[in-house]
């Protein structure tokens, strides 16, 4: 279906010459996505500049019956911003919609609009003695409307939690145009269902966020950082488990490098250095922090890392000594995903189950993935302080990145099915969009997925919303 010229003329009226773009040159970064996946089309992409305007949009659209993609930093990996190939939808841009609204210290909340860039917000709470403790990869170019309608993850998830737990309230245009106003900074309110989750997680299918109360937390003083080579990743639950109980709880991140991973970072991604004399099976990067100055804690992570040396859990270890240092370390472990794109295609499988049981389900997913693909290099890293893996694949000398790519769907099914046995999850942190439709189909509980469709259909029942992405 073509978009009939005169509903485009009228969109352009609602946002006015600075909020669209109609010209192939100018809308190309709107129409892949990040990973290169997928490659949509469309005649127009909004950008409009007020929670106003985004209602007059849906308004329309929901009256016309057409299909609107909502879009942040279009960093995400499940291919759920970029809208179909056929032309039919329209691309809704958060990104001039990047006003903080308000900032309350003595409340330790804020209110960000939804294309505020992640980077754009801690650096906003930092400045006012605070923290937001949400940190990926991405902060540079990803979004707080494309964060909360991921429900993100990130480095900080062991200590503060996933996007979810960090907001108290959204503001969402539904997709007949209202405006469903949930952004008072409240932590407690039982007055009937709690709606804002709802939209939390659903990747634009049932409306647009604009804004969001975000919850701001005391500044760290005190940060300290370690890298920690380890014999496997056996070694570093254990060590994660002594590090929280050592500190009293103040390990914020948790990150598992593999050698492997190390190496790929090394050659393709200047600027990273190998953090030992020697190689080594695994490494740990771990950070510790408090609100306080606290000398200690520097103490509590040598004690640890010491006393796991002595007993072989740990091979060693080195203290970030300075910030040059430290930044080396956060260097080393988010130039990954970049390496491995540099190494060819690759398969990935961003999964999670409980954190004691990492270790075996690693152990058993590389079985099962070599049987399948021999000669792949497992790129198994990640998040392990919340139990989550990016349980990747690469190509390597004895495995062309096509022969990997032929067996892509086999080594999904059979990672994917082992991640069920563990009742974990084959979407830890990076969603559905249309990546992941036919899994969540075939993983979910019927049940829940009956409801989905019901709200679905109760939030967007002409299905204008995102269409073809989750369900
Ligand atoms: P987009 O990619 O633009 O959109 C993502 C989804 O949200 C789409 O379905 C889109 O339609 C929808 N959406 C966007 N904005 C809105 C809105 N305002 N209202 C309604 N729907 C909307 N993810 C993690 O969880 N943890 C990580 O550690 C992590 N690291 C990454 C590192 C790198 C280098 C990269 C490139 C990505 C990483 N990601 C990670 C994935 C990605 O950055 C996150 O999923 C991020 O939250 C997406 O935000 P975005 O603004 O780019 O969203
Ligand atoms: C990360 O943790 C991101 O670096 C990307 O979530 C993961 O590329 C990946 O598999
Ligand atoms: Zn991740």
């Amino acid at each position: 279906m073509t978009i009939p010229e005169p509903v485009l003329r009228e969109l352009r009226d609602i946002v006015g010459p600075a909020g669209y773009l109609d010209q192939p040159d100018e809308m190309e970064p709107y129409l892949a996505d990040h990973r290169r996946l997928y490659r949509g089309a469309t005649p127009l992409v909004l950008r409009p500049d007020s929670t106003e305007q985004v209602a007059a949009i849906l308004a329309l659209c929901n009256e016309h019956r057409i299909g609107v993609v909502p879009q942040g930093g279009n960093t995400g990996y499940c291919g759920g911003a970029t809208p179909s190939a056929d032309g039919s939808q329209l691309v809704l841009s958060l990104s001039r919609m990047k006003r903080i609204r308000a900032l309350d210290a003595l409340d330790y909340s804020m209110v960000a609009e939804a294309g505020c860039v992640l980077a754009q917000v801690r650096a906003a709470a930092e400045a006012a003695d605070r923290l937001f403790p949400l940190n990926l990869g991405s902060a540079g170019s990803c979004q707080i409307g494309g964060n909360l309608s991921t429900n993100a993850g990130g480095t900080a998830v062991l200590r503060y939690g996933v996007m979810r737990e960090l907001v108290l309230g959204v503001e969402v245009v539904l997709a007949d145009g209202r405006v469903l106003d949930l952004l008072a900074p409240l932590r407690k309110n039982n007055a009937g269902y709690d709606l804002r989750d709802v939209f939390i997680g659903a990747e634009g299918t049932l409306g647009v966020i604009t804004a969001a109360s975000l919850k701001l937390f005391p500044r760290p003083r005190t940060v300290e950082t370690a890298l920690a080579a380890l014999p496997g990743t056996e070694a570093a639950i254990e060590l994660l488990a002594r590090l929280r109980d050592a500190s009293g709880d103040l390990v914020t991140s948790f990150e598992l490098l593999p050698r492997v991973a190390v190496e790929l970072a090394l050659i393709h991604v200047p600027g990273t250095a190998d953090p030992f004399d020697r190689p080594y099976p695994a490494y740990a990067l771990i950070e510790l922090a408090s609100a306080r100055i606290d000398p200690e804690l520097r103490q509590v992570l040598e004690r640890t890392l010491a006393q796991a040396l002595e007993a072989g859990r740990v091979l060693d270890a080195a203290l970030a000594a300075s910030l040059a240092q430290r930044e080396a370390f956060w260097r080393l472990r988010e130039s990954i995903p970049k390496a491995q794109r540099r190494a060819g295609a690759s398969l990935k499988h961003d999964v999670s189950v409980p954190v004691g049981a990492l270790a075996r389900f690693e152990r058993e997913a590389t079985a099962v993935a070599l049987a399948i693909c021999p000669g792949a290099r497992i790129v198994s890293y990640g998040h392990v302080g919340d139990g989550s893996l990016h349980f990747n694949l690469s190509p390597s000398a004895s495995l062309s990145a096509q022969a990997l790519l032929a067996r892509e769907e086999q080594v999904r099914r059979a990672v994917h099915d082992l991640v069920a046995r563990y009742r974990g999850s084959f979407s830890a942190e990076h969603g559905i969009g249309q990546l992941k439709r036919d899994e969540l189909a075939r993983y979910a509980d019927p049940v829940r997925l009956a409801l989905m469709r019901s709200l679905k259909q109760a939030l967007d029942p002409n299905g204008i919303m995102n269409p073809g992405k989750v369900l």
